[in-house]
């Protein structure tokens, strides 16, 4: 009897054990990770934007986090990507280009392949580590992807700057004979046809099909659009609320502004040597609200799709961009630079049963892969950089680091973004100057501190925090 009783509490052991095992390896959340492509959150409407119109991404806004200081690690697609996507930072894994990491993390799983590793069917549909756009994208070919990552993985093809419609090369195009052009050049095509001609349409339509056919699985899903990267290629109907481009407002021209700005912070893109007078200025604008605006009805589709499946109870729903964009401020266009409007993402974490909130707390995109990963259950690999937020989601009060870090490794500058200062300098040694603004009393950064009388001290200190930095930013074994 007794023995009997031993074999029977040996095999109810066993099966309470399979029991807790299983219930451990099935997290609760889906994951749906959506990804615009040069997006500054300057241009969304839940960020203060009251001309272009993004009513998708603020309905996710208005039931999530939605973080008003949330930083890249690369200002460009290559190195951001691959930081947020590894949990680790460029200087860390050295991918300061357009390349994957995977060499240089070898065995270390990126974000999605700790959750496949984890029994998560793990997909993408588009761009989530690099692609060239227009190239890659118009070749429908994985760019710098990573497969290792992926279950399955989509390429989202389309014609890009070559679309059937009107078009228009604004930059370096001063007497208006050059044709619509590829590459990473200023070029807006009002397109002929609907949103399915164009990548993000299809990766959308993607998307919500395999949101539908996985529903019974938990999914990490990436979903990479790449508007409002350039080309400013969408279907005609999203330029009407834009046009006519005269009616844009640029932001304001100050007499001077580039003199206390060193060589290195003049931006790679200028109106002066992209060549764009007031019209091109105000129509390249308008052309990027519109690639917002058809971004933002793709967003709309693949949430849509989500409640549907009723899965939004199942679902931890994250939207962010790359890094931000320049509109003509300081008369800067594009990526690259580490002020404000470059630096900056978007970023909205909603969490099922969380309460809405708008967060104040620095964060940054490599904080993500953490934070994630502790909110589905599973733990954080020991070579991850980034930090757990996670607590931000109950209490937006909660903060996690004092200043988040960023990298222009095309100007080999590097930012500390503190809440009252923003401190930038290029090269390691700052040999390459120094800017440092006082964010609170100068939020568009028009007067560089570094070069006025009584700053000499604070520039010393964040040199300091810069170089030790600098340090711990490398400090892991690969
Ligand atoms: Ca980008």
């Amino acid at each position: 009897m007794k023995e009997r009783l031993l074999i029977l509490l040996t095999v109810l052991s066993f099966l309470s054990i399979e029991c807790t095992d299983k219930s451990k390896s099935v997290p609760p959340y889906n994951v749906l990770f959506i990804i615009s492509d040069d997006l500054t959150y300057h241009a969304l409407s839940c960020y203060g934007n009251t001309v272009c119109k993004t009513p998708n991404i603020d309905r996710l806004a208005a039931q999530g986090v939605r973080f008003t200081s949330a930083y890249c690690q690369g200002t460009y697609c290559g190195p951001s990507r691959a930081s947020f996507m590894s949990g680790l930072y460029p200087h860390a894994t050295g991918v300061l280009g357009y390349t994957n990491p995977r060499p240089q993390i070898g065995d270390l799983s990126t974000w999605p392949q700790h959750f496949k590793n984890n029994g998560y069917y793990t997909a993408r549909v588009s761009k989530i580590f690099h692609m060239g756009v227009p190239g890659g994208i118009e070749e429908g070919s994985h760019g710098a992807d990573d497969s290792l990552s992926w279950s399955a993985r989509y390429n989202s093809p389309g014609p890009e700057w070559k679309a059937p419609g009107d078009g228009e090369t604004l930059e370096s195009n001063p007497d208006g004979k050059k044709p619509v052009v590829g590459g990473n050049t200023f070029v807006v095509v009002e397109a002929e046809g609907g949103d399915l001609v164009h990548s993000d349409g299809k990766t959308a339509a993607k998307a919500v099909e395999l949101i539908q056919k996985n529903k019974d699985k938990n999914f990490w899903l990436g979903v990479g659009f790449v508007r409002p990267h350039v080309p400013f290629v969408a279907p005609k109907s999203y330029y009407l609320p834009y046009k006519p481009y005269s009616k844009m407002v640029l932001p304001e021209k100050v007499n001077g502004d580039w003199e206390d700005i060193p060589e290195p912070g003049i931006n790679y893109k200028t109106s002066l040597n992209m060549q764009m007078d007031i019209r091109r200025q105000k129509k390249a604008v308008g052309g990027y609200y519109a690639s917002v605006a058809y971004m933002d009805a793709q967003v709309g589709k693949v949430l849509d799709a989500l409640e549907k499946s009723g899965l939004t109870d199942k679902t931890i729903v994250i939207f962010t961009s790359d890094h931000g964009y320049h509109l003509g401020e300081h008369d800067f266009w594009a990526k690259v630079s580490l002020l404000e409007e470059s630096s900056g993402v978007p970023l909205i974490i909603k969490v099922p049963g969380k309460k809405p909130a708008v967060c104040h707390s620095l964060v940054e995109l490599l904080d993500l892969y953490p934070t994630i990963a502790r909110l589905c259950g599973l733990e954080i690999p020991a070579h991850v950089q980034g930090k757990d937020i996670s607590k931000m989601i109950d209490d937006p009060e909660h903060e996690v680091r004092n200043a988040a870090f960023s990298v222009a490794p095309m100007r080999e500058g590097f930012l500390l973004r503190e809440h009252k200062y923003a401190y930038i300098q290029y090269k390691e040694d700052a040999s390459g100057g120094i800017e440092l603004y006082d964010i609170q009393e100068d939020p568009k950064q028009y007067s560089n501190l570094a070069t006025q009388t009584g700053y000499e001290r604070l520039v010393e200190e964040f040199r300091s925090k810069m170089k030790a930095k600098l340090l711990k930013v490398r400090d892991v074994d690969l």
